[in-house]
């Protein structure tokens, strides 16, 4: 494209808007506000003079009024630390424009014009890893959700929709590779030492989905051919080194092109598609049109570098990003409130697809344990919000368990309401009513009710509604009938003080006690505050199987007795159920007594149960490595009005050390008998590895030397990350002579492979030891740790934020080093520094002496002038 040629600007108006003036408390940003956009962007070119320390970017933007809007004689331009160098309407120099903060201005009298703008970025200088910027010698951008007005002025909002036309300029040693939405059209050298390429995509889309990355990189390539018979190239593009590890990563993506044609029936839409990794990266991956960007850690793997939590992960996010082209980028959202439209279905259609590709049980398990631990606090917290949000201050703070895993399970709930074959029709619906638009929350729902048959009025209220419903569920018995009580309450939670019974689809079984069998899995649905359901041809009271397969995402309030507990752990044909009933008997257990712990007679209960998931020889070792999880202590947390995190730690641990050294035959067994399979990638041989270190755990806690012993020695027999990982986080947490030398050893071993780094930082700060918060400030001083790298950051104090022990160290150091990070990591990567908050919003669940030290860190950080929108935010909802 051509450049545009410049005007001088008007210099005070042309300053960039710098984040320490940011107000404490930034304004409130409301769904009802919504307004369609004045002006619609249908072409836009864009033109890149690349340079790690000064960019030069032309854009070109071919605007029309929009008959929906408001008639405005002037468009919004959104920036962001930006200065307008020159602007230009219909090829000459503009002179109607001004700044409005951060936006640019600029009068438009007619219907239709062509908008120029030039600006000048600084990618080196980027520390916030939003827009463009240099990421270990490559440039890349993450415009998602508001990065690309860092790059340039732009109504950089989801529903202005433009197909784009990119050049890029650059130098040919350092960016030999030129990558950008689309298809490469054409491409030269010049004779200055540059060279050019230029992209086109023909799909129209909005600004966030833009990507742009210039760098030496090389690219494992393969092929697709659609269900239409297209060839499509693929290519993962990653430094030299990385070339051998991205096997998975391809194998990955042709599973996820093939079953989103089996499952959804949606064929890939370009003749390319292009995955770039990246080390520096906000969160895990970006699904932009033709371009995803991923963090290294959802590439890179192979058997001595990545664990099998790995391997699934990087499927998962492959999946999850290239299944975002249909859900996500054909049809994307309206406004950022309507974010679940995009990332709850997509990540229904990620776990769908993860639940084919392996085991579709122990998938569902690990599903429910991720809601369970990290979207049912967020729901009972201050943060609290619907999966469709009425308010945000800063977007970026939404991208939460509750607007994708609850969005999911919400969007998973109409599919059990519909079954799986009217579901695909209401999807196919959507898809059709709806491809190249923005859409809402509502659309979805509609094209469901008019794709399904379903009636969704009422269901409307999951969307608007925030909080985990609580249902109690009482079985009685009637003459021959079993009489099942439900009854529902939906908590207050900021701002929602009243609230309204919701559709809640229960599966359930009846299981006769006697012969161990059910007549068949029924669904109810409970719709009302309270309601009562018979089940006639019982003889006597059966045993009650609810929320089978975690049907609803609700905290089930039921007081079982421990002998039904067991019998469902060993008998229930759902593996959810049964894993549920493990979890509900070991929860019955440590929440009683205020945390302290019950009795003897629950915990021989709880021997007794877990002996049988060990003997169960009709059992797959995925499914028995799961059953042999305890619940987790935020989980535990959840289930107290006020919780105390020591006490639950010590009841927690106390279990499994008494399980460790009353299961120890059983457990070393186990252990020697996976310990004999080989290495590969199928189920069975990823179970035995489970089982180790499950087996481990257990051993750690109860017989510590034996298992300190038997840890080391998998350590040194290790083949691969899971085992070597498995060991290592064993010893991690003993006090062994083997911690310190195998610890070190594992770093020498893979030094300079920064994923594996990670590991080594994480294993230290998640650790049981007693010292792992001085470890964690000893870490932070190593050579190796920096705050501008986000998963050095996460693999440091995330792992520690989740170690309840030391983050909730009774002297509230825990808490000041969250806090001390969040004030230094603030200036650098806000985004990333906000997500730290979260941890310390619990303060009011949580018993008065951490409780107030909590809430006083919270408010050091609220007193400190000059925080980002993102932190002010959720320090501000954590108090408020
Ligand atoms: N859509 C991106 C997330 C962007 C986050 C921006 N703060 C990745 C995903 O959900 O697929
Ligand atoms: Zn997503």
């Amino acid at each position: 494209m051509d450049s545009v040629s410049t005007s001088s600007a008007p210099a005070a108006s042309a300053q960039p808007v710098d984040a320490a003036t940011m107000p404490q408390s930034p304004p409130e940003i409301r769904r009802e506000d919504y307004r369609p956009p004045a002006w619609l962007v249908e072409e836009v070119a864009l033109d890149f003079a690349l340079d790690a320390a000064a960019t030069h970017v032309s854009a070109r933007l071919k605007v029309r009024r929009n008959p929906a809007g408001d008639g405005a004689n002037e468009i919004r331009l959104n920036g962001d630390g930006i200065a307008a160098l020159a602007v230009m309407v219909d090829g000459q120099p503009g002179n109607d424009w001004r700044m409005d903060g951060a936006d640019l201005i600029v009068a438009l009298p007619g219907d239709a014009h062509e908008v120029g703008v030039e600006t000048q970025i600084n990618p080196a200088a980027n520390s916030q890893l939003m827009g463009l910027y240099a990421s270990g010698g490559m440039l890349c951008t993450q415009c998602e959700a508001e990065g690309f007005r860092r790059i340039t002025f732009f109504p950089d909002r989801p529903d202005v929709l433009s197909t784009y036309r990119v050049r890029m300029t650059g130098d040919k040693v350092l960016y030999p590779v030129l990558l950008s939405n689309g298809n490469c059209v054409a491409q030269g050298e010049n004779a200055d030492g540059t060279h050019w390429a230029e992209w086109h995509d023909p799909w129209p889309k909005p600004s966030y989905l833009f990507a742009l990355v210039a760098g030496d990189l090389v690219a494992n390539r393969d092929t697709f051919t659609t269900m239409s018979g297209r060839t499509v190239d693929l290519a993962i593009w990653v430094r030299a080194g990385d070339l051998e590890r991205t096997d998975h990563a391809m194998r990955s993506l042709r599973h996820s092109m093939q079953w989103d044609e089996e499952t959804f029936g949606r064929e890939y839409d370009l003749d390319l598609f292009n995955i770039v990794a990246v080390s520096d990266f906000n969160m895990g991956a970006m699904e932009n049109k033709g371009l995803n960007v991923f963090n290294t850690r959802y590439v890179l793997a192979d058997p001595e570098t990545a664990t099998d939590a790995d391997y699934d992960a990087i499927e998962g996010v492959i999946g999850h990003e290239y299944f975002h082209n249909w859900s996500g980028n054909r049809v994307t959202c309206r406004d950022w409130f309507q974010l679940s439209l995009k990332e709850g279905f997509t990540v229904l259609r990620d776990q769908l697809f993860s639940q084919a590709m392996g085991s579709e049980s122990v998938k569902r398990i690990e599903d429910v344990r991720v809601l369970r631990s990290a979207q049912f606090p967020e729901d009972s917290g201050p943060l609290a919000h619907p999966i469709r949000p009425d308010a945000y201050r800063e977007i970026s703070n939404f991208y939460t368990a509750t607007i994708y895993n609850k969005g999911a399970e919400v969007i998973r709930m109409m599919r059990t309401m519909a079954g799986p074959e009217a579901f695909r029709k209401g999807s196919d619906l959507y898809f059709t009513r709806h491809d190249g638009e923005a859409a809402t929350c509502e659309d979805f729902v509609k094209a469901m009710e008019d794709g399904t048959g379903l009636d969704l009025g009422q269901f409307r209220l999951w969307y608007s509604q925030a909080g985990t419903p609580r249902v109690e569920a009482r079985l009685e018995h009637d003459g021959d009938t079993a009489v099942l009580h439900l009854a529902q309450t939906v908590p207050a939670t900021p701002g929602q003080p009243d609230k309204q019974p919701m559709p809640i689809p229960l599966k359930l079984a009846l299981f006769d006690r006697d012969s161990g069998t059910h007549g068949g899995e029924q669904l109810v649905v409970l719709d009302k505050a309270a309601d009562t359901f018979h089940f006639p041809g019982f003889a006597r009271l059966p045993a009650l199987s609810l929320n089978r397969g975690f049907s609803a995402p609700v905290a089930i309030e039921r007081t079982v007795a421990e002998d039904e507990l067991v019998f469902l752990a060993a008998h229930d044909d759902d593996p959810f159920a049964r894993y549920e009933a493990m979890q509900s008997l070991t929860v019955q257990y440590l929440t009683a007594n205020g945390g302290q712990g019950g009795s003897d007679a629950s915990r021989e209960a709880i021997g007794t149960a877990l002996a049988a998931i060990l003997d169960d020889s009709a059992l797959d070792d995925l499914m028995r490595g799961e059953l042999m999880m305890l619940p987790g202590e935020a989980y535990l947390a959840e289930q107290m009005a006020v919780a105390d995190p020591g006490a639950i730690h010590s009841a927690r641990e106390g279990l499994k050390a008494w399980l460790g050294r009353t299961l120890e035959q059983r457990l070393t067994a186990l252990h020697a008998r996976a310990s004999a399979v080989p290495y590969s990638l199928d189920a069975a041989a990823r179970g035995a590895r489970k089982l180790k270190t499950q087996a481990l755990v257990l051993l750690a806690a109860g017989v510590s030397e034996r298992a300190a012993e038997l840890a080391a020695a998998q350590y040194r027999a290790a083949d691969n990350m899971t085992d070597r990982q498995g060991a290592l986080m064993v010893l991690a947490g003993l006090d062994t002579p083997a911690r310190a030398e195998l610890l070190a050893d594992f770093k020498a071993r893979y030094d300079g492979n920064a994923l594996v780094i990670d590991k080594w930082f994480s294993l230290q700060a998640g650790s049981l030891h007693r010292q792992a918060l001085e470890h964690v400030k000893a870490l932070a001083q190593h050579s190796d740790f920096t705050l501008h790298n986000p998963n050095r950051v996460r693999a440091l104090y995330m792992a520690f934020a989740g170690n309840p022990q030391a983050f909730h160290a009774r002297d509230g150091e825990g808490y000041r080093m969250i806090a001390d990070l969040i004030l230094a990591l603030d200036p650098i990567n806000a985004q990333t520094a906000a997500r730290f908050v979260p941890p310390l919003g619990r303060w009011r669940r949580i018993e008065p002496v951490r409780s107030a030290l909590m809430r006083g860190e919270l408010e050091r950080i609220a007193a400190t002038p000059g925080l980002s929108r993102d932190t002010a935010e959720q320090v501000g909802r954590s108090l408020g």
